[in-house]
């Protein structure tokens, strides 16, 4: 038993008092977790777009004040009632999205969408009973996405955590619990591109350049990355991306573009940016007969999506896909198994590193676009 169980930790956190502010390292309370939860002690965090686009508060209605943060790895502190699967110790991703292993969708093969655990960006709270476990002098403070790793301690649903290799170097895999695993996933688990094939991937920020990681793994022989920013080609070049296509550069739709490239279209193509004319594009960039299209960027609320019927008709298939379609704890310890064994390379996303005392510099990191991911350490 650890000295701390079944109290209360008081701990550092950054937390976010306002839209668009800079977080502020405060002393916070993080009480013990309750049945079917586990508290976390975060040993390294980093920074993806969903944290920022909320902290803007550009999505939904503005919850503060808020610890943001959910790509992150760390050891179990303690558990609450019920908790069977984990113990101290053990280490672990937290993920923004859980598998209760009891709903329809966790005891299909073919979905991860959990009903019971399924992301919920509006709650601030804890499922079990509406509250929150952060206070600072009896104020509570909301949680982001079950996760708010963006804290030395944290309380998590046991099906929002996956164990994993304790092997592993959290510095490095803590990346596996959003954005990396989506752009692989996505390739690998949905668009599946056979051995040989050729793949476009749209957008080559640090979901896209997973995507291609995913394509090389797969033995694609020609990866096309797509991208308004020139600069973005050299770094995708590491992750296996072959030819690199500027959309500004010609003046006919870019799917025709990549049509004449490849001898009537791309074998696979994975939309990673969010924008619905990409999304058209790589749809309609896919061979006929057997082409197939993944979305896995977001959308904004009112856009909608396009394209000629006989497009469909013509034997092309459009997915989507949510977390690259992983079941957070059935799944994630074999990504990492991927890595231990060499054949995923995580180091090349992480490009920079700052201490939490830096926070707001991965912040700022990221919206100037320098960063792929920037780890946050927790400790020293
Ligand atoms: C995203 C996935 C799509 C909805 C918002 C959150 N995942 C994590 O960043
Ligand atoms: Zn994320």
């Amino acid at each position: 038993m650890s000295s701390t169980e079944g109290k209360v930790i008081k701990c550092k956190a950054a937390v976010a008092w306002e839209a668009g502010k800079p977080l502020v390292i405060e002393e916070v309370e993080v009480a013990p977790p309750q049945a079917m939860e586990v508290r976390l002690k975060i040993l390294f965090t980093s920074l993806c777009h969903t944290d920022v686009y909320f902290w803007e508060a550009k999505g939904q209605t503005p919850l503060f004040p808020r610890i943001f943060g959910h790509e992150a790895a760390g050891i179990v502190e303690s558990v609450g009632e019920g908790v069977t699967e984990l113990k101290p110790g053990d280490h672990v991703l937290p993920v923004f999205t859980g598998e209760c292993k009891e709903c329809r969708h966790c005891k299909s093969e073919e979905s991860n969408m959990c009903d019971l655990l399924r992301i919920n960006t509006e709650r601030g709270v804890m499922l079990s009973d509406g509250k929150s476990r952060f206070s600072i002098n009896g104020k509570p403070i909301y949680h982001f996405v079950g996760t708010s790793t963006f804290s030395e301690y944290t309380v998590v649903h046991v099906g929002c955590v996956a164990k994993i290799n304790p092997e592993a170097p959290l510095d490095k895999v803590c990346v596996l619990s959003c954005g990396i695993s989506t752009g692989l996933g996505a390739t690998l688990n949905v668009a599946k591109p056979p051995k040989g094939s050729t793949v476009a991937i749209f957008g080559l920020g640090a979901v896209g350049l997973a995507a291609a990681e995913g394509a090389r793994i797969a033995g694609a022989s020609r990866i096309i990355g797509i991208d308004l920013n020139p600069k973005r080609f050299e770094e995708a070049k590491k992750f296996g991306v072959t030819e690199f296509v500027n959309p500004k550069d010609h003046d006919k739709p870019v799917q025709q573009v990549i049509a004449e490239m490849t001898d009537g279209g791309v074998d696979r193509s994975v939309e990673c940016t969010g924008n619905f004319n990409a999304m058209i594009s790589a749809f309609e960039c896919v061979h006929d007969g057997w082409g197939v299209a993944v979305l896995v960027g977001v959308p904004s609320k009112d856009d909608s999506f396009k394209t000629h019927p006989m497009n469909v008709l013509n034997e092309r298939t459009l997915k989507g896909t949510f977390f690259g379609n992983f079941k957070p704890r059935t799944d994630l310890p074999s990504v990492v198994e991927r890595y231990m064994k060499k054949e995923l390379e995580l180091e090349k996303f992480i490009t920079h590193e700052v201490t939490f005392s830096e926070i707001n510099n991965a912040f700022d990191l990221m919206l100037s676009g320098a960063s792929l991911r920037c780890i946050i350490r927790m400790e020293g």
